[in-house]
């Protein structure tokens, strides 16, 4: 069987930080200032007034600190509360496929590689910015890739299905060099007015090159030992946003066409799965728990990765195991699990063992076994 690797990665940080203490603050003048619009209406009891936030529960329950966003000023502008893009005319790179391009150009130089050595582009991420033409087609026009790309949601698990289809892809002979982004623009679908979820995204985007074995030039590969996917339906992460919202009459504003979640319930029943699926793929390659020197997973909640982790190898694991990066990314959709291997694998000596995982919403988790060449 050709043995593939993934031989270079690269990441798009985008220019602005919000600290937990800015965006409560930013929460709590929008819950002041609807509060006192809605007074007598409070006052009657026929609603509810918003409660407000506190950074002391934002980062006891997350362990997220602070987040990456594009726009900081339209989301902390407690008379907005969400992002504010330009739109751009359709002769210009859209937003999602510029960060991915610079995410890209990263990768292609870690491996040593160029656009044109590129023959298979995926654009993998949580949410797209239009239905066509394809953000990868525009990212394989850019960077000056050949072959095809295509563009392909699995929520969270974008990046690690992605990864299946690449491995696939070169182990078929239907592509030999494949470019992965994973433009993660996560505030914008995010909805900043709601204290359960206000803190949890950032946005960002990751890039990976996958390849034959045969063709890596770069010093640092990771041949994929496998890959595993499963999933299971579960509207415990919805987003009811969709082109049918017109033809439904539906309110575009309404909270349902914005990311939603019962996060209590998915913690419980997402640990147990996560972990359960990496250990059966890691026996399926005969491969204990404990051998693995570092799991890089997907990052929406400390506690959780504490747990998964514990689960497989009987202890609290520190950072050595399972390097965090939501402290200073905030969940990042399918782009968490890639950053926490792009930051952290570089001390791994040859013949280190790791696995990437991601889990979230569908549900869906995609694992990724590797090896350092
Ligand atoms: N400030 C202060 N108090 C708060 C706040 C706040 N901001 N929010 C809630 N509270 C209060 C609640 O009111 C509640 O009070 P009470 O006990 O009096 O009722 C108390 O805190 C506890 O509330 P919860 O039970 O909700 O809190 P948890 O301890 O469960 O923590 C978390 C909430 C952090 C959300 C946690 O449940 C969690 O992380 N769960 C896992 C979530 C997860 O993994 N989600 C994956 C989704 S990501 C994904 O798949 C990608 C989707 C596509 C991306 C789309 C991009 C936008």
């Amino acid at each position: 069987m050709t043995s593939v690797v993934i031989s270079g990665t690269g990441l798009y940080r985008p220019p602005h930080v919000i600290t937990n203490a800015e965006l409560v603050e930013a929460f709590n003048a929008y819950a002041a200032m609807q509060n006192e619009k809605h007074a007598a209406a409070i006052a009657a009891g026929e609603r509810a007034p918003i409660v407000p936030s506190s950074v002391e529960f934002i980062e006891k329950a997350s362990g997220i600190q602070r987040r990456y966003v594009i726009d900081k000023e339209g989301v902390l502008d407690p008379t907005r509360m969400y992002p504010r893009f330009t739109e751009r005319p359709d002769d210009q790179i859209s937003l999602m496929a510029e960060i991915g391009v610079d995410a890209a150009r990263k990768a292609l130089e870690a491996a040593g590689k160029t656009g044109a050595q590129v023959d298979m582009v995926l654009c993998a991420a949580a949410n797209m910015q239009r239905a066509y033409p394809a953000m990868a087609i525009e990212i394989q026009q850019a960077i000056g890739a050949g072959g095809y790309g295509f563009d392909m949601n699995v929520a969270c698990s974008s990046a690690t299905f992605a990864l299946e289809q690449a491995v696939n892809a070169v182990r078929a002979g239907t592509a030999n060099c494949v470019l992965i982004v994973n433009p993660e623009i996560t505030s914008a679908h995010l909805e900043w007015r709601d204290r359960d979820c206000h803190f949890i995204f950032g946005d960002v985007c990751t890039a990976l090159i996958v390849e034959r074995a045969d063709t890596a030039t770069s010093a640092d590969q990771w041949e994929i030992l496998g890959t595993k996917l499963a999933t299971q339906f579960s509207n415990n992460i919805r987003n009811n946003f969709g082109f049918m919202n017109r033809s439904e009459d539906s309110d575009p504003n309404a909270r349902d066409k914005t990311f939603r979640q019962e996060g209590r319930k998915i913690f419980k029943e997402v640990v147990p799965m996560a972990a359960a699926h990496i250990e059966g793929h890691l026996a399926s390659l005969g491969i204990e728990p404990a051998a693995v020197r570092r799991y890089w997973l997907h990052q929406a909640n400390v506690g959780m990765n504490h747990l998964v982790v514990k689960k497989l190898v009987g202890q609290d694991a520190g950072s050595e195991v399972a390097p965090l990066i939501l402290d200073e990314y905030a969940n990042t959709a399918s782009a968490g699990s890639i950053i926490a291997f792009h930051e952290h694998h570089a001390d791994l000596p040859a013949g280190s063992l790791g696995v990437v995982c991601s889990f979230g919403a569908g549900y869906s988790v995609g694992s990724v076994v590797v090896r350092r060449k």
